[in-house]
């Protein structure tokens, strides 16, 4: 799947988000998703309108904006028709099935009602996504599992990682993972890869960053997640979003070309 176009995949895919956000991706000329890690309503929706003419997706920390309210997600979703991307709720979901239906589909965030995408850890056994399935696939959702992590000494690795593909693949409300590279050529499973960045290499706190080129061109993977890079202090997130946009973009196109 490394060696086909976006558009290619989306019309042949079996799953209508998939298929949605790869035509997104086309005409966007965007495999960007903005990690929108900002802690009140209001920075949370004007980055996302700011950002929003250059990304495919939006991830979301629902839970870290401080005055979240049904308005925020009214606006929120009035911003992805009119840009045209999907939202992703990074809620890292890893209890049992019956806990995490209740936590994806209800609570205070309802996040079933507006997250296109949602992932979880495989930590409690494949349950996890059959409780997740029952809530977010009468819904069209799609799920990512967490088969690797950017941070430093992460444990998502070896045996565990070849879990989470094995479960994807026979899983058809799974659509990809978080990780860093491709997977699997036995269907055609998305990976988005957080810790991105063109210029720092990590932060105080673990995270690791890698460019564009290395996640895309080399490694297989589909969507750069970006966070700080693009919002950063003192930075104009729409200059850096189209930035990041144009390395995202071109390390694809690098990578159709060392066919
Ligand atoms: N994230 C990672 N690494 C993972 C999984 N998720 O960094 O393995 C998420 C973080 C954050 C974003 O929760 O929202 O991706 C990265 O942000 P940054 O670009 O500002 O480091």
């Amino acid at each position: 799947y490394s060696q086909k176009t976006y558009a290619e995949r989306g019309r042949e895919h079996a799953h209508p988000l998939c298929r949605e956000l790869f035509a997104t991706m086309e005409r966007k000329q965007s495999n960007l998703a903005v990690a929108a890690d900002v802690s009140t309503k209001a920075e949370l929706l004007a980055l996302a309108d700011a950002v929003g003419p250059y990304i495919c997706v939006l991830k979301t920390h629902i839970d870290i904006v401080a005055d979240f309210d049904a308005d925020l997600i009214a606006r929120l979703q009035a911003l992805a028709a009119s840009h045209g991307f999907m939202i992703f709720e990074d809620r890292k979901f890893a209890d049992i099935g019956n806990t995490v239906k209740q936590q994806y589909g209800g609570g205070v965030y309802r996040i079933a009602d507006w997250a296109h995408i949602t992932n979880c850890h495989i930590i409690p056994g494949e349950g996890i996504i059959h409780g997740l399935a029952e809530v977010g696939r009468p819904k069209g959702r799609g799920l990512l599992l967490l088969a690797e992590m950017s941070s430093a000494g992460m444990l998502a690795t070896g045996a565990y990682t070849d879990k989470n593909v094995e479960m994807a693949i026979a899983n058809d409300f799974v659509i990809g993972f978080i990780g860093s590279r491709r997977f699997t050529e036995e269907r055609d499973l998305i990976t988005m890869t957080p810790g991105v960045g063109l210029h720092a290499s990590g932060d105080a706190l673990g995270q690791q960053y890698r460019t564009p080129s290395h996640i895309i061109a080399e490694n297989g993977s589909d969507i750069i997640i970006v966070g700080r890079g693009i919002y950063g202090p003192g930075k104009d997130a729409a200059a850096e979003a189209l930035r990041y946009r144009d390395a995202g973009w071109s390390a694809y196109l690098q990578r159709l070309g060392s066919k």
